[in-house]
């Protein structure tokens, strides 16, 4: 598989007794990211697309992926011999489609949330989808149709009107038949072939072709990361994101009762992701012994892989780190705070509620990643970077945004109306504009009293 390099594939090692406190708050750091000089070739690209739409767009395509296409856009209805699959390919696609299908189905919520508060006043909260969403579909080293299903799912369960899908185009010009058929499964209304800071500056300003969207979901390289950054912070493109992105990353608890190939393979399955991936093996009372052999199978499974280089790279990074107890382990994780937590040990489901921190939990010897990557019903695009502190993963919920009303009667306005004209919020510095607060409030109140 073309790597000349034999030599052992090797994890660095920490032995949680050897570290001081200030030690393990480094081990906990992602290794970092020089994020300026990466805004300084993006900020060019998105000001471009932005002023110039089409022209521009076509260009950088041009530019970066080495394809000249004539128009950046398919829009739908799909054209069925652009997803003309192996039976076993729809099928897998199905399947997984399905199963995120229903467990996104599960999360919606159809009916308003309503209280009650004191007669008279009523409360509630109900959901509404997102109008126009774009999903980001990494092309690249890897092409990711499994993000078409993940993103595309609950944007379709949501019920988003216009959903547009953009990922760049390969070598001869067309979009993978995987993600067409995506596409059309969930009714995306076009296809934007194109990757990077130009397809994020398309979606977010809209050009001759491609639509305007409000929310932009998906992973992508640095690139697309700097692009979905900095145009969230222009407000007058009014623009979201789903959440901030850096790589890949997999946090393995691990005790005698798991198996090393299955270890491997997990850790193996977020290595080959990309050279900034970082895996961490947390092992609770293993021998050295054990540890060789769990070093051995990452070796032997990772030489067999096709990404092997990427591999190299990414184990660089990334470490053991051995324990005494299934509680410290549990402690480091949290701190870490993983987009994936797998729990090899034994009564692995009792651990769950000791989880304060992570993107996604994998429960048991009989859980690897790689199906929550693709079919199981979870989501896999989700927090990375220690963001899984403060963020969840993509869901349902993402693709919708709460709105919040009141209702009064006559009586319910009497119960809080003296307290709505006397609210403390009257700052004791402008006294003008606490006279109008209040004034106002009185107006209606005096209004609708007899
Ligand atoms: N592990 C990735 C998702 C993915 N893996 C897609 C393969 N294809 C981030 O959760
Ligand atoms: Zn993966």
């Amino acid at each position: 598989y073309g790597s000349q390099n034999n030599s052992r594939i090797k994890m660095l090692h920490y032995e949680s007794k050897d570290l001081s406190p200030r030690e393990i708050q480094c081990l906990l750091r992602r290794p970092v990211q020089n994020t300026d000089k990466i805004m300084s070739i993006v900020k060019p690209i998105v000001d471009a697309v932005k002023s110039d739409g089409d022209a521009a767009l076509v260009e950088f395509t041009a530019k970066f992926d080495k394809v000249h296409l004539k128009c950046p856009v398919l829009n739908a209805p799909f054209h069925e011999n652009l997803m003309q699959l192996p039976k076993e390919t729809s099928e897998a696609i199905d399947l997984a489609f399905n199963n995120v299908k229903k467990f996104h189905t599960a999360q919606l919520e159809l009916k308003p949330m309503v209280v009650n508060i004191l007669p008279g006043v009523t409360c509630s909260r109900f959901a509404r989808p997102i109008d126009r969403v774009g999903l980001y579909v990494p092309g690249g080293t890897a092409v990711l149709p499994s993000t078409a299903i993940h993103l595309g799912v609950p944007a379709f369960v949501a019920g988003c009107e216009t959903i547009i899908i953009a990922s760049p185009p390969r070598q001869d010009g067309t979009v993978s038949p995987e993600i067409v058929y995506v596409a059309h499964k969930i009714g995306a209304k076009a296809i934007l072939l194109a990757g990077g800071a130009q397809a994020i500056a398309a979606l977010t300003y809209g050009t001759e072709t491609v639509p305007k969207i409000d929310k932009i979901f998906g992973p992508g390289n640095q690139f697309v990361t700097a692009a979905k950054m900095l145009v969230q912070n222009d407000n007058s493109a009014l623009v979201s994101i789903d959440m901030p992105a850096g790589p890949s990353e997999v946090l393995v608890i691990a005790d005698s009762s798991a198996k090393p190939k299955f270890i491997a393979s997990d850790l193996l399955s977020q290595a080959e992701h990309g050279p900034d991936s970082q895996v961490v093996l947390v092992a609770v009372g293993l021998s050295a012994s054990q540890l060789e052999e769990i070093e051995i199978e990452i070796h032997k499974q990772a030489n067999r892989l096709p990404r092997l280089d990427i591999v190299r790279k990414s184990i660089a990074h990334s470490f053991t780190y051995s324990v005494d107890t299934v509680e410290e382990a549990i402690d480091f994780s949290n701190s870490y705070a993983p987009e994936h937590l797998i729990l090899q040990v034994d009564n692995a489901q009792n651990l769950v509620k000791k989880v304060k921190n992570a993107g996604s939990v994998f429960v048991g010897n009989w859980s690897p990643e790689s199906c929550g990557d693709y079919a199981s019903g979870t989501n896999h695009t989700l927090p990375t970077y220690g963001f899984a502190r403060v963020y969840s993963g993509v869901n349902t919920a993402s693709f919708m945004k709460h709105i919040t009303s009141q209702q009064l009667t006559k009586n319910g306005l009497k119960e809080i109306g003296q307290a709505v004209m006397t609210s403390p919020d009257t700052p004791e510095t402008s006294p003008d504009f606490a006279k109008k607060m209040s004034s106002s409030g009185s107006q209606r109140y005096a209004q609708e009293l007899p």
